[in-house]
């Protein structure tokens, strides 16, 4: 049974809510369902939302991740159009929840944390916790952060879930979700480098050694697969459980939500 103060952190990918082949173009229909099932749960979550088509175009185009460069023209136009791409696919989603009248706050990642000397700091936690008591889902979503050294960032969607886990206190995680385009990892099954299989379930610390299937994976600017991996771990050392899902399958939100079986990928704490 559920603790009045466990949440649950869930991640809908910017592959999953976008076209990542075509600049600021939604998946209507991916994100109607997943807000559908999202609602319908009814359980308290903090959503966090990845780039997609709006914001990894411009990341890439003026080297966002890799701070500031005065070799780069515009670059720090590019910072702030970078922001305002992500703000409009945030108020997209949180539009569609108002909607349904559904109560959800959009919380500006690049508000409330920055990074000092490689570590991410934040003081403003508390807006996210006092949403939470008054039944408000916070939205975040990865975004640009600027860095107390003078330069700046990007904060992707999966970073920020870390952080919200070292720093969140009153409420207790009950498990972090992250949503994709497949059931979880795939990898190859010793005999043959053709056939591969899902993991369905694996210790945190085995990730590192998978033998994975090459399934095509799209690389975006924040570091794909093996950046997620780096994450899971750490999500992981602080003793809570991860699952990867299919967010295009029907109800597997919803499902995995309610802590319903589905065919997916549980990492598991060892
Ligand atoms: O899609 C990246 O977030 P992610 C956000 O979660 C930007 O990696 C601004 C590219």
């Amino acid at each position: 049974m559920r603790n009045k103060n466990d949440i649950i952190l869930l991640k809908l990918g910017g592959s999953l809510l976008t076209d990542k082949n075509k600049p600021f173009s939604l998946r209507e229909d991916v994100i109607k369902i997943s807000i559908q099932q999202l609602i319908s749960a009814n359980e308290k979550v903090i959503l966090i939302h990845g780039g997609g088509s709006f914001g990894h175009p411009l990341a890439k185009k003026y080297s966002i991740l890799e701070g500031l460069d005065a070799s780069i023209q515009n670059q720090i136009l590019g910072l702030t159009k970078t922001h305002q791409a992500m703000t409009k696919l945030n108020s997209h989603l949180v539009k569609l929840f108002l909607e349904q009248n559904y109560p959800t706050l959009s919380i500006q990642p690049s508000s409330i944390f920055m990074k000092d000397s490689e570590k991410i700091i934040t003081t403003s936690i508390d807006i996210i916790e006092t949403s939470l008591d008054l039944n408000i889902m916070p939205i975040l979503y990865g975004d640009i952060i600027l860095d107390k050294q003078g330069s700046f960032s990007i904060l992707s969607g999966d970073q920020l879930i870390l952080e919200l886990c070292k720093y969140l206190t009153r409420y207790h995680i009950s498990k972090v979700i992250f949503t994709m385009e497949t059931d979880g990892i795939y990898v190859n099954d010793d005999q043959s480098s053709e056939n591969c299989i899902l993991a369905t379930e694996c210790y945190s610390n085995d990730l590192e050694r998978l033998k994975l299937a090459n399934l095509g994976q799209k690389i975006d600017v924040t570091g794909g697969i093996q950046g997620k991996f780096n994450v899971i771990k750490q999500i992981c050392d602080y003793n809570i459980p991860v699952q990867l899902i299919n967010g295009l399958k029907d109800d597997y939100i919803y499902k995995s939500l309610k802590n319903q079986k589905i065919e997916c990928t549980n990492i598991l704490i060892r």
